[in-house]
């Protein structure tokens, strides 16, 4: 077999080129190929100097996942970089697109780096939940600094080279399009002067820095072992010597790699990309052409939806019914862009460029020039219906027509159209603007390169999208439904809104059922009918109690929108316990895991069973991406995995549910749902 290492000569330098799609990740090939070029280095005295450089779309973007598990082939990550590093002849990393990971500590243990200006930096780790293993932990605060380090390794995020230029992790930026002569030019400058070696380098740090880091980061390392991991090893390494810190850190790495949250964590990362594969389509369908898309709808949802499209460049025809809602919407996308751009992270003339993309319109034909038309009007069939028939009559031949219907048929909606195969769902979640998940829905007739093209505008509006069949709710808000559905039952059973949200939030979600509730609206579907007074939901609409919008929900909030407890909610529930003579009893925590989550995960068997899903990992993608599923816990179904099946239906059959009869199949069988 061919190495993917290339070696060349420019004078005295060695050039070693990577070449190992798609990413270049240091598989076992990889790292013996840069081995066999640091030996040849060592072993030819016309050598003086080493390039270590990619082809193809990216510097190595870390160590092979893939290989994750499995019995590591030497030479391992952490034997070669020492061994790069070691080498008494300067070694360059010479970086493009994306240094991560391994890829980022390859190029810290090279004596020196060059890097694109669009070349970017990063410890990624985190987010697989491993620590950088191949002594990132170590010579990441020895180049960077301290707080750069902790920074870099516990939020994972890519600086650019730039940040990493003024940080001292890139010491000089070439020229785009001319890395490798840049690169061969430093090299030759460089030959012969002691190399710098970054593991030799002393480590400066105020011990106040680590607590400083711990108690502002709280809030968002809840739950996660990493990021507190890989602080206490900086904070204990810093003051050591490398060969004791990097040995910390093997043993902290190991600690890491053989526990649930990081085999959850990778599961998540493949999960979202296999999301990505439509069954029974091929990978080469031609896709159709989106230079404009049209939006019906400026309320929130429309909005949010445009914006996608505008930040990705794409022009938007957005209609409304009224100037005054038209207006209304349109100012509300230049206000979310202005409040982007006042935090730094767009500039005044990209906010101008996203506006200028916006055609505002109370023309309904004006759609007639877009290639995609998204509806995002009210829910209801009728409605729906009427604004796909004005649209048969108008759109262009070939038009891909979308509802962002959270619930309603697609099959029926495309029906009142005489081109069902160019209608689909696309199920957005507000905020859509911010959001990241996308339910693509599947239509009885919906064409491949209609759904291939969907697919495919996902990525470019970058959101993570899963493909669902049609069924009520479909994956996310059906799997939510038995959730709602026990939650309110045990507060007439005898539960409070915080006993059942604390568990939820213990848990590692965001928020629980009741909070959530006062989040969204808990009048949401009650002004259809205000005098349908059933549950104690609709009881707290007709109060005026509609969640955090007014101050009072489930919860009381005071002018920071604090959560309390609220004196009238607990008042309310006991009449309506009397009303209904319900039987009381303590409600346990047990009893709340399983009749609020092992039921969701029941409900994804069904799911599953009747095809509305492609595969397990779609249902955890979508509870990942939609719903604040913790992703340590890998989604609701690789979490039962975890859990053992057997576990979940003795679970089910001790509170009297019906139990899918896939999800007791598997548990039967000792199978999981992911493999
Ligand atoms: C580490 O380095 C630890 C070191 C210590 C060791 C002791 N391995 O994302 P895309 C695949 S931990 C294997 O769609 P993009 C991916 O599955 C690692 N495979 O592309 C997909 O395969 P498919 C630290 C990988 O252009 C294909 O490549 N590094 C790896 O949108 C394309 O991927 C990271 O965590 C990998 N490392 O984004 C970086 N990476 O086509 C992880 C990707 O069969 N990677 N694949 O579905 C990324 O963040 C992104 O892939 C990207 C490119 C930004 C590099």
């Amino acid at each position: 077999m061919t190495s993917p290492i290339t070696t060349t000569r420019q004078g005295d330098v060695l050039i070693l080129t990577s070449d190992n799609p798609p990413v270049n990740a240091l598989g076992a090939a990889v790292r013996q190929g840069l081995q066999a070029g640091i030996e040849e280095a060592k072993s030819d005295d016309s050598i003086k100097a080493v390039v270590i450089i990619c082809a193809g779309k990216t510097f190595f973007a870390g160590a092979d996942i893939t290989e994750f598990g499995k019995a590591m082939q030497e030479p391992s990550l952490p034997v070669l970089v020492d061994q790069i590093e070691a080498l008494d002849k300067p070694v360059i990393a010479a970086v493009h697109g994306t240094a991560l990971g391994g890829g980022c500590e390859v190029a810290l243990a090279s004596h020196y780096r060059i890097a694109v200006p669009s070349a970017k930096f990063g410890l990624p780790e985190v987010k697989l939940g491993i620590l950088p293993g191949a002594g990132g932990t170590q010579r990441m605060p020895r180049v960077a600094g301290v707080e750069a380090a902790l920074e870099m390794a516990t939020k994972g995020d890519p600086i650019s080279a730039e940040q990493a230029k003024a940080a001292g992790l890139v010491d000089r930026l070439a020229t785009e399009g001319n890395l490798l002569a840049d690169a061969v030019a430093f090299a030759q400058e460089v030959i012969g002067k002691p190399v710098s070696r970054s593991s030799e380098r002393p480590v400066t740090v105020d011990p106040a820095v680590f607590d400083a880091f711990r108690k502002a980061n709280g809030k968002r390392f809840r739950g996660l072992e990493a990021p507190a991991a890989i602080i206490d090893l900086i904070e204990q390494t810093a003051g050591k010597p490398y060969a004791e810190g990097v040995q910390a850190e093997r043993m902290g790495f190991m600690k890491l790699i053989m526990g649930t949250q990081s085999a959850a964590l990778r599961h998540i990362f493949f999960a979202e990309r296999k999301a990505t594969k439509i069954d029974g389509i091929a990978e080469d369908v031609q896709l159709r052409d989106i230079k404009r898309v049209g939006v019906i709808g400026a309320g929130t949802m429309g909005g949010g939806i445009s914006m996608n499209f505008l930040s990705a460049g794409v022009p938007v025809t957005i209609v409304e019914m009224a100037q005054e809602a038209l207006d209304r919407g349109t100012a509300t996308i230049r206000k979310n862009y202005e409040a982007t751009a006042a935090k730094g992270r767009m500039t005044a003339e990209q906010v101008e460029g996203a506006m200028g993309l916006l055609k505002p319109t109370l023309n309904f034909d004006d759609l007639a020039e877009c290639d995609l038309i998204i509806e995002a009007v009210y829910e209801s069939m009728d409605v729906k219906k009427d604004v796909f028939g004005r649209l048969d009559k108008i759109a262009r031949p070939g038009a891909i027509l979308a509802s962002n219907t959270s619930y309603l048929n697609i099959d029926e909606i495309a029906a009142a159209t005489s081109r069902p195969q160019d209608v689909l769902g696309l199920h957005f979640f507000s905020p859509a603007n911010v959001m990241k998940l996308l339910e693509i829905v599947r239509g009885a007739k919906t064409a491949d390169d209609v759904l291939a093209t969907a697919m495919a505008l996902s990525k470019k509006i970058k959101k993570v999208a899963v493909i669902a069949g049609v069924c009520y709710g479909f994956i996310g808000n059906r799997m939510l439904m038995p959730r709602q559905v026990e939650a309110n039952k045990m507060l007439l059973e005898g539960a409070t809104p915080e006993q059942i949200d604390k568990v939820h939030v213990a848990f590692g979600m965001p928020m629980g059922p009741f909070q959530m509730a006062d989040l969204a609206g808990v009048d949401i579907g009650w002004h259809r009918d205000p005098n349908r007074i059933e549950n104690i939901r609709d009881a707290l609409a007709a109060e005026g109690r509609w969640g955090q919008k007014k101050s009072a929900g489930f919860y009381d909030y005071d002018e920071k929108r604090t959560p309390s407890n609220s004196p009238r909610v607990t008042e309310l529930i006991a009449e309506w316990r009397e009303k209904l003579n319900v039987p009381q009893h303590e409600v346990t925590e047990e009893e709340i895991v399983v009749r609020t989550l092992y039921t969701m995960v029941n409900e994804g068997a069904l799911i599953l069973a009747e095809g509305m899903a492609q595969r397990a990992s779609d249902v955890d993608v979508v509870w990942v991406y939609g719903y604040g599923w913790p992703p340590y816990r890998g989604g609701p179904m690789f979490w039962a995995d975890t859990e053992g099946l057997k576990k979940i239906v003795d679970g089910l059959d001790k509170y009297g549910f019906e139990v899918a009869p896939l999800l007791r199949e598997k548990a039967e069988k000792g199978e999981k749902f992911n493999k």
